[in-house]
C-alpha cells in the first residue's frame, strides 16, 4: 500500500471511530428497552399526596416514549385526599369530621361536616330543625330565618284591651317578641327589637 493509501485508511479508521465513541446521552438517545422514572409535574408536588411518578421506556428509535402512569396534581376536591399535592389535604373545604351546627336558637341541630360524593363543597350534616307553628314569643319557631313572622298563630284574634267603651274591643297584635291586644288598627308584626324583650338571636 502506497503511503497516500495508509493515510487514507488511518483517517477513515479515525473516523469510525470517533462517531462509535459518541456518548448516547449528548444527542437526548437512549438504549431500547431502558426505561426510567418520570414526572412531569411540578417537582415539589412529586410524592405528595396523590401524586407520583411513571415509567418511560426507551423506544427502537432511541428516544423515550410517554410517561405512563404518572399521577399529576389535579384539582382539590373535598375526598379526604391532597389532589393538588400541597401537602394539605382538602384545603379549602372544611374539615370532614369537624362539629358543625344548623341554625341557632330553638332551631339549632348539631352535626359534622361531610365530603360530598362529588367532591363539592362540604356539606353539614346535622338534622334538619323540626319546625313548629310560628307563635309570637320572640323566636323563629317555623325554623324559616324570621322571628315571630307570618303566618303567626293568633294574631288578629279578637281580644279585650281592658279599656272602656269603643276600644274595649281589639285584636292581638305581636309586637317586640309579645302578644298585645290593640284597640284598633290591623293586626300585624312587628320587629323582634326593643329594650326589655328577650329576643331570639338568628
Ligand atoms: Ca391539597
Ligand atoms: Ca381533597
Ligand atoms: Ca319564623
Amino acid at each position: 500500500m502506497s503511503a497516500a493509501g495508509w493515510t487514507l485508511s488511518v483517517l477513515l479508521l479515525g473516523l469510525v471511530a470517533g462517531a462509535c465513541a459518541r456518548p448516547l446521552a449528548s444527542s437526548g438517545a437512549c438504549a431500547p428497552g431502558d426505561t426510567r422514572a418520570c414526572y412531569r409535574g411540578a417537582p415539589e408536588t412529586r410524592d405528595h399526596g396523590e401524586c407520583a411518578p411513571g415509567r418511560e421506556t426507551c423506544g427502537p428509535d432511541r428516544r423515550w416514549g410517554a410517561c405512563a402512569g404518572e399521577v399529576l396534581p389535579t384539582v382539590e376536591r373535598c375526598n379526604l385526599r391532597d389532589d393538588d399535592c400541597d401537602g394539605v389535604i382538602d384545603d379549602g373545604f372544611e374539615r370532614a369530621g369537624a362539629p358543625c351546627v344548623r341554625r341557632r336558637g330553638r332551631c339549632r341541630t348539631e352535626g359534622a361536616w361531610r365530603c360530598p360524593e362529588d367532591g363539592g363543597g362540604a356539606v353539614c350534616d346535622a338534622a334538619l330543625p323540626v319546625p313548629v307553628p310560628e307563635v309570637c314569643n320572640g323566636r323563629d319557631d317555623d325554623c324559616d330565618g324570621v322571628i315571630d313572622n307570618p303566618p303567626l298563630v293568633g294574631l288578629g284574634a279578637p281580644c279585650q284591651t281592658g279599656l272602656a267603651g269603643r276600644a274595649a274591643h281589639g285584636v292581638t297584635v305581636c309586637a317586640w317578641g309579645q302578644a298585645m291586644c290593640q284597640p284598633d288598627g290591623a293586626a300585624r308584626a312587628r320587629p323582634c327589637a326593643a329594650a326589655g324583650v328577650e329576643c331570639e338571636l338568628e
